[in-house]
C-alpha cells in the first residue's frame, strides 16, 4: 500500500491548467490630455499595438473617446490576453467632468458585464474585461496634486486599482523629481486617497527580491518617459527621445521609471493587481447593484397585490430584472413554506409532511442556484 494520498500533484495539476486557460489582464491610462497616455501606451507594447498605424517618429492622434486595444501575447507557452484602454483626457474636447463620467461608467459597464455572465447558467469561458488597473498621469510641473486630480482620484479609487504616475518626467531634474514625487505622496495621504498599495513581502522571500520590492516602493508615484522612437546607438537599438544637448532612454533606470512600471505590472504584481480588483473592489460593486435590486424589489413589493404582475423597478437592464424575478420567485417559496409549517404544527398527517419535505427540498435547491446571485 501506498503511503502517500496524491494530493502533492495538486500544484502541478493547477499550474498546467492556468496556464493552458491563459490570463487576461486590463490596463487604463486617465488624466489630462497632452501627459503622454498615448505614447505610453504605445511605448509599452510598442511593437503590437497600432501595427497598421506604426512608423518609427508614430506620434498618436488626440484621443477623442474610450479606445480599447486587445492583444494576445506568449511567451514560453504562457498566453496572456492583454487589452489597454485609453481614455480622451480633460482639458482638449472634454472637461474634467466629463472625463470623469466616461471612466466611471467604462469600469462600471465591465463589472456589470462580468456580474451578468456570472449569474448567467453557463459560467464556463467567461471573458474578464474588468479594469485590473488605471494609471493616472500627472502634470510634471506640478508642486502638489491639483484640486481636480484629488476629485478624479477620489471618483474611481474605489472602483480600481489606481497607480499614479509623472508623465513626461524628462522634464523634471533629479532634484525636482524627489520633490514632486514627496509633495504628492503628501497630498495622497492628506486627501484620503487610496491608491493601490504594493503587498509586503513574504519574509522567506530571498534577500534579492526583498531588495527590488524595497526600491521599486521607494520609487512611487513613478515617473515616466514614453516615445515612439526608435534609435540606434553603438549598434544596440532602444526607444528614446533625441534631444539637441542628449538622449533620454526610456528604458534606462537613471532616466526614467518606466522599466520598473513595466516590469510590475506586466510581471511582478499582476496577480496581485488581479486578486485585489476581484476581492475588493468588484465585491463593492456586486454588494452595492444586490442591496440597490433589493432595496428596490422591498419597495415594491408594498405596491404588488397578490398574483398580479409584478411591476420591474425602473432603469434596471436585463440581469437586475432577472434577479427582481428570482428575488421575487424565492419570496414566494418562502411564503408557501412558512404556511405548510404553521399546517404542520397543528396537523401532523403524514401527506402533508411529505408535501413540507418536497417543498423544503425545491427551496433548498433553488437557493443553491441562487447563491451566489442573491445574497439576502
Ligand atoms: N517630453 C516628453 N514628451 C512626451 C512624452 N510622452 C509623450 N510626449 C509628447 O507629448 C505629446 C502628447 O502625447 P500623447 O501621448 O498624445 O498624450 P495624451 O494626450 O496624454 O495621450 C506628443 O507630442 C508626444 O510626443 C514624454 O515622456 N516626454
Ligand atoms: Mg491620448
Amino acid at each position: 500500500m501506498t503511503e502517500y494520498v496524491g494530493f502533492a500533484s495538486l500544484p502541478d495539476i493547477v499550474h498546467r491548467k492556468t496556464v493552458k486557460k491563459g490570463f487576461e489582464f486590463t490596463l487604463m491610462v486617465v488624466g489630462e490630455s497632452g501627459l503622454g497616455k498615448s505614447t505610453l501606451i504605445n511605448t509599452l507594447f510598442l511593437s503590437d499595438l497600432y501595427k497598421d498605424r506604426k512608423t518609427s517618429d508614430y506620434v498618436p492622434p488626440q484621443t477623442a473617446k474610450v479606445e480599447k486595444q486587445t492583444l494576445c501575447i506568449e511567451e514560453q507557452g504562457v498566453k496572456l490576453r492583454l487589452t489597454v484602454v485609453d481614455t480622451p483626457g480633460f482639458g482638449s474636447s472634454l472637461t474634467s467632468d466629463e472625463c470623469i463620467t466616461t471612466c466611471c461608467e467604462y469600469i462600471d459597464e465591465q463589472f456589470r458585464a462580468y456580474f451578468s455572465e456570472e449569474s448567467g447558467v453557463v459560467r464556463k469561458n467567461i471573458v474578464d474585461n474588468r479594469v485590473h488597473c488605471c494609471l493616472y498621469f500627472i502634470p510634471p510641473h506640478c508642486h502638489s496634486l491639483r484640486p481636480l486630480d484629488i476629485e478624479f482620484m477620489l471618483s474611481i479609487h474605489e472602483k480600481v486599482n489606481v497607480i499614479p504616475v509623472i508623465g513626461k518626467a524628462d522634464m523634471l531634474t533629479e532634484k525636482e523629481k524627489a520633490r514632486v514625487k514627496q509633495k504628492i505622496n503628501d497630498s495622497i495621504k492628506e486627501n484620503g486617497i487610496k491608491v493601490y498599495q504594493l503587498p509586503d513581502c513574504e519574509s522567506d522571500e530571498d534577500e534579492d527580491f526583498k531588495q527590488q520590492d524595497k526600491e521599486l516602493k521607494a520609487c512611487l508615484p513613478f515617473a515616466v518617459v514614453g516615445s515612439n522612437t526608435i534609435l540606434e546607438v553603438n549598434g544596440k537599438k532602444m526607444r528614446g527621445r533625441q534631444y539637441d544637448w542628449g538622449l533620454v532612454e526610456v528604458d534606462n533606470p537613471n532616466h526614467s521609471d518606466f522599466g520598473k512600471l513595466r516590469n510590475m505590472l506586466i510581471s511582478t504584481h499582476m496577480h496581485d493587481l488581479k486578486e485585489v480588483t476581484e476581492d475588493v473592489h468588484y465585491e463593492n460593486y456586486r454588494t452595492q447593484l444586490i442591496s440597490k435590486i433589493s432595496q428596490q424589489a422591498f419597495k415594491d413589493r408594498g405596491k404588488i397585490k397578490r398574483d398580479s404582475v409584478p411591476k420591474l423597478p425602473v432603469a434596471l437592464d436585463e440581469t437586475d430584472i432577472l434577479l427582481f424575478q428570482k428575488d421575487e420567485e424565492l419570496r414566494r417559496m418562502h411564503d408557501v413554506l412558512a404556511q405548510m409549517q404553521e399546517k404542520l404544527k397543528s396537523n401532523n398527517e403524514k401527506s402533508n409532511h411529505s408535501l413540507y419535505l418536497s417543498a423544503q427540498k425545491s427551496l433548498e435547491k433553488e437557493n443553491k442556484k441562487m447563491e451566489n446571485v442573491i445574497n439576502v
